[in-house]
């Protein structure tokens, strides 16, 4: 049952914003980067996720995202990405804010979707740009250009590169307008994207955290919902329908 406040929030919230990490996707089988089963309690990021690792051992960076680009192809969008499918059209404006790369929420079908950290399934080439995109394309076994022979590096956003500018505007400007925001599956320890709850704290809005542990996000949040984000976004958005049904605690 969700707090009464909550669903006052929810009730007369307009304009909604959904900022999700790797936690949403883990009931679909992709690892998290954290946390005693995460990508990075195995592996160090700083040898594997920046232009330099890159640079210094192209071919093993490589296999490490062709490896995970097999995974994140043969998993599906857990019924979390199916909810926020659904929760586009229970608010005037939605988008998803998300720093996953896995492409799953496009897959479920959502449609406004912001991703700040790039998305596994784009590529280009350093030495002429070519774009290699999409589930059609496979990796050839030396990761390079058929076009120029230069390296072909996946459109993602290492530690140290800047986000991509238009998304990370539309992101920012959503913060700013929010009248809720639902902060799903982060540990919300990457920067600039853990600003965007703090933003939405700051204008009035109210912050919405579902992670099946506390962040340093807990103690902003107006509401902390502490368990699977499959469980807490159907909830939420049986509750939409219903409240959007009756026009409860609507003025
Ligand atoms: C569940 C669940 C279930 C599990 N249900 N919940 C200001 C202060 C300090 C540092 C910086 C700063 N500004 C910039 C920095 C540096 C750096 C940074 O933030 N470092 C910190 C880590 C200290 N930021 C950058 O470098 C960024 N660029 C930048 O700032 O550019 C400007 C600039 C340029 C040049 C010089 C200086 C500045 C870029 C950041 C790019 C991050 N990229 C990564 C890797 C992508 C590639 C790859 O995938 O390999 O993106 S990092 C990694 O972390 C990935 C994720 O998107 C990101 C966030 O992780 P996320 O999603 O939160 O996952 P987890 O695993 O951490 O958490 C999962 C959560 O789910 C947990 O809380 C679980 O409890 C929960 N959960 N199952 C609900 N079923």
């Amino acid at each position: 049952m969700l707090p009464e406040g909550l669903q006052r929030t929810l009730a007369r919230a307009r304009k909604a914003v959904a900022f999700t990490g790797a936690g949403i996707s883990a009931e679909s089988g992709i690892p998290t980067f954290r946390g005693d089963d995460g990508l990075w309690s195995k592996l160090r990021p700083e040898e594997l996720a920046n232009f330099d690792a890159f640079l210094r051992n192209p071919q093993l960076v490589s296999e490490w995202y062709a490896h995970r680009r097999h995974v994140t192809r043969e998993s599906r969008p857990n019924p979390a990405h199916d909810a926020l499918v659904e929760m586009e059209d229970l608010f005037d404006k939605f988008i998803i804010v998300t720093q996953n790369i896995d492409n799953l929420h496009r897959r479920a079908g959502s449609k406004n979707i912001a991703e700040l950290h790039g998305n596994i399934e784009r590529n280009y080439c350093l030495g002429c740009g070519a774009r290699y995109d999409g589930e059609e394309f496979e990796d050839n076994p030396t990761f390079t250009c058929p076009k120029c022979g230069g390296l072909i590096r996946p459109d993602i956003v290492w530690f140290g590169e800047m986000l991509p500018t238009e998304e990370w505007e539309k992101a920012e400007a959503a913060a700013e307008e929010a009248d809720v925001m639902f902060v799903v599956g982060t540990s919300a320890v990457v920067y600039p994207a853990a600003e965007l709850p703090m933003t939405v704290n700051r204008q009035g809005g109210k912050v919405v955290e579902i992670n099946i542990e506390e962040t340093p996000l807990t103690r902003i949040a107006d509401y902390s919902l502490r368990g699977q984000a499959s469980v807490f976004l159907v909830e939420i958005v049986e509750k939409l329908k219903e409240l959007r049904k009756v026009g409860k605690y609507t003025e």
